[in-house]
């Protein structure tokens, strides 16, 4: 089973190490830098070793795993150190074999044993066990950091406090844009509590990096996606160019709408505009934004939230219907622990990481996800999102434990967002979730709600990573943190800072997946892919309408191609995988393009007229 060691082990989703152990006792990371020259090993040395390596990492893995969930559904002192520990102990032994497998490589073995050779040495190792100790107390501290992080109004007064979920909530639903800015800049000033911490990680992770060849830590993430890492930086930007006429088009129809909202104090009518007026504190997802952007006649409501409330579907309700699609499509049911064991909504009693995200516990049945689950529409993909990463671990649980990943993390989070593009409007209707279907003459207000959930997310999917390759080669250092963050914000989302920064903040640090050190590339990849995905199993299911309306439930031969891709986890190289479902090797967004492309010709059209007006 994969750990990733950080907090971010509960992602589950990028394969950075693996962890196990043997019974045999782990023998100390700088004992084997020193390690006497030895003869030119067997094959069946190499394999040996590679079945001692998977049993000992496994074994560390889970002891991980659990000590980290603990963690994060109960943040305290104790609980953070025994996390940081935890993950220390297999920390150590992921470097240890990592610059072990490097004996083993000019070998002729399998292809399979081959391939776990390199997977193992995409990994961390951090020989002196000062640097390991630091890396993990590092890690645990920022994640316990942004989980309990809160906006005070008056410094002391607990009952001033507002957390993450308090004040995203204010960007969701005010349109005082006063209050919103409050809520932002609220925010984004805790982070700067922990930048510090962060700006430490990043020289201790970079030698971790080092340690086992390469440049940096950005350097050895962009190595994960079977191929060299400057090709891996130039398809994304080929995936980006792709799609960024779209989002231009989007972002320039939303400006109007906000400057008719709110006016041109607020919303400049050219250059970057207020991050705080998005609806979402990162204004990387604007569905928030659907009742001021709708377009005018086309009035369906797709909001389910208030059916939610109206008919008491609570979160436990809420994931049933999530399962249901997948058991629809043929795919097992969860097993019983699933709900036993995972946290659904938000203790009361104690400081929990709320983020969401899904839990392999032991590479088997003991599977989880940690939400803080609210009655809402946008809580509702969620969880199809977290099922979809549950759903790929049980399919892969067969495979032998250095494969249990996903294809790539990209795979890994676009699978529950496929099976969400099938979560149409009629097909909610079908649930009795919604009371009306709207007819084909109101699909651009149906393809504008996922615009502004999927095509909105493009460049800041993009550009976490774009910044975190920038601080990880040491071209940008912690006095710059902000003002290339601002930079690159502006530039891929044309959204600017409310305020300006008072120069020694730690904004991207508001940001949970750098807190949480989890790459970001992934979200990036999964956007796109979700729509070559859906476009190839609505294929399989016979579909063959406009892309919107397609929805997969209940067809057993989309869900069988999506299953026998799900099974192959890691064993084979992602294109491998995307071929087996779509027989296409590359990522390609003229899916997503397609889907929208009678928004776009619409967008185009309005901010014509719009700008004439
Ligand atoms: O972090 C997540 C998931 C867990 S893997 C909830 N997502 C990204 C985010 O929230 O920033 C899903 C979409 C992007
Ligand atoms: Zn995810």
């Amino acid at each position: 089973m994969l750990v990733i060691l950080s907090t971010a082990t509960s992602l589950n989703a990028a394969p950075n190490t693996v962890l196990k152990v043997t019974p045999k006792l782990a023998s100390t990371a700088s004992a084997i830098s020193v390690a006497p020259k030895r003869s030119v090993p067997s094959v069946a040395e190499a394999e040996k070793f590679l079945k001692d390596a998977e049993a000992r990492l496994d074994k560390l893995g889970i002891a991980a795993q659990r000590a980290v969930w603990v963690y994060e559904t109960n943040i305290t002192d104790d609980t953070e150190t025994i996390a940081a520990q935890a993950n220390e102990v297999a920390l150590a032994a992921v470097g240890e074999i990592a610059i072990q497998a490097r004996r083993y490589n000019d070998l002729a073995l399998s292809v399979d044993n081959k391939r776990k050779l390199k997977l193992l040495q995409l990994s961390l190792s951090l020989s002196d066990d000062q640097d390991r100790a630091d890396y993990t107390r590092l890690s645990a501290q920022m994640s316990g950091a942004y989980g309990k992080g809160k906006f005070c109004k008056t410094p002391g007064d607990e009952s001033s406090c507002m957390n993450l979920g308090q004040l995203e909530a204010v960007l969701a639903k005010s349109r005082n844009p006063a209050e919103m800015k409050e809520a932002w800049l609220g925010w984004h000033q805790q982070a700067s509590s922990y930048k510090d911490s962060y700006a430490q990680y990043v020289e201790v992770s970079n030698k971790g990096a080092r340690e086992m060849g390469f440049a940096d830590t950005g350097a050895l993430w962009r190595s994960q996606y079977d191929m060299p890492a400057d090709a891996f930086a130039a398809e994304t930007e080929r995936l980006w160019q792709q799609v960024k006429p779209l989002y231009d088009s989007l972002h320039q129809y939303v400006r109007l709408k906000l400057q008719q909202a709110y006016g041109k104090n607020e919303v400049p009518t050219e250059g970057p505009i207020p991050a705080h007026l998005f609806g979402n504190m990162w204004s990387q997802s604007w569905e928030n934004l659907y009742p001021i952007v709708k377009p005018q006649g086309l009035s369906a409501n797709l909001d389910i939230s208030d059916t939610l409330k109206q008919k008491n579907i609570d979160a436990k309700g809420m994931t049933k219907f999530a399962e249901g699609f997948y058991t629809s499509l043929g795919m097992e049911a969860l097993p019983a622990s699933f709900y036993q064991r995972s946290q659904l909504t938000k203790p009361r009693d104690r400081e929990v990481v709320c983020h969401a995200s899904a839990w392999d516990v032991d590479g088997d049945q003991d599977v989880r996800i940690k939400m803080c689950i609210n009655q809402t529409a946008e809580d509702f993909l969620v969880i199809h999102h977290e099922l979809g990463h549950i759903y790929y671990d049980l399919a892969y649980r067969k495979q032998s434990s250095l494969f249990k990943g996903g294809a790539n993390d990209g795979f890994h989070e676009a699978i529950g967002d496929t099976v969400a593009l099938s979560v149409t409007p009629n097909y909610l209707n079908k649930l009795g979730l919604l009371s009306e279907v709207p007819d084909a003459s109101q699909d651009i207000g149906v393809l504008m709600d996922r615009a502004l959930q999927k095509v909105a997310f493009l460049p800041f999917a993009y550009l976490v990573d774009q910044w975190r390759w920038k601080v990880y080669s040491g071209q940008v250092k912690p006095q710059d943190y902000d003002k290339v963050w601002w930079e690159l914000r502006e530039k891929y989302q044309g959204v600017k800072r409310p305020a300006a920064s008072n120069g020694d903040g730690f904004d991207a640090g508001a940001k949970y997946h750098v807190a949480s050190d989890t790459p970001y590339s992934r979200y990036f990849l999964a956007t796109i892919l979700q729509f070559q995905l859906h476009r190839a199993l609505c294929r399989e299911a016979g579909y063959s309408g406009p892309l919107n309306r397609c929805s997969i439930y209940e067809n057993k031969a989309a869900g069988k191609k999506f299953q026998a891709m799900l099974e192959m986890g890691t064993s084979r190289p992602w294109n491998e995988a995307l071929n087996a479902v779509a027989g296409e090797d590359k990522l390609d967004a003229t899916a997503m393009l397609d889907y929208f492309a009678p928004l776009k010709a619409w967008l185009d059209a309005q901010n014509k007229e719009l700008v004439v007006k």
